[in-house]
């Protein structure tokens, strides 16, 4: 009888031993991936800086072309406070899609076939328009 008791005791000492050192482990891999993740993450953000694109960070670049009376895309998100570089293709331009407006951004220029590089800096938050010179085609750069 009382060897039998011994036994089961260690048995039990074993299957708490065991379920321990499992915990243990498990703990270990949960934490090791909460690291991981956080230097994803830190990565993730250095590469949305726009150290991707090659820019210094604060400035950025859109593209954006002409198409038979369509801007291609006619929705463009940009950072607010960041310098931006819009780059137009007006090859296909033509009427009154040669000029790109922007009453609240302070643009107004007439397109030339190839690249237009018009340059100026995200200002607060909010939805600014843009349209050809006459107003029919339109788009919106979404400041974020
Ligand atoms: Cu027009």
């Amino acid at each position: 009888m009382k060897h039998k008791v011994v036994k089961k005791n260690n048995t039990l000492k074993i299957i708490f031993g065991l379920t321990g050192i499992a915990l243990a482990i498990i703990l270990i891999v949960v934490l090791r991936g909460v690291a991981l993740e956080e230097q994803n993450a830190a990565a993730s953000t250095m590469l949305a800086g726009g150290l991707s694109q090659g820019a210094a960070v604060g400035e950025e670049t859109i593209r954006m072309a002409v198409e038979s009376y369509q801007f291609v895309p006619n929705t463009l998100i940009v950072n607010a406070g960041e310098k931006v570089t819009w780059i137009v293709d007006g090859t296909r331009a033509s009427g009154c899609t040669r000029y790109l407006v922007s009453q609240q951004l302070g643009i107004n220029r007439k397109l030339v076939p190839g690249e237009n590089v018009i340059e100026f800096t995200a200002p607060a938050r909010g939805a600014y328009r843009f349209s050809c010179g006459m107003g029919m085609v339109s788009g919106t750069i979404n400041v974020v």
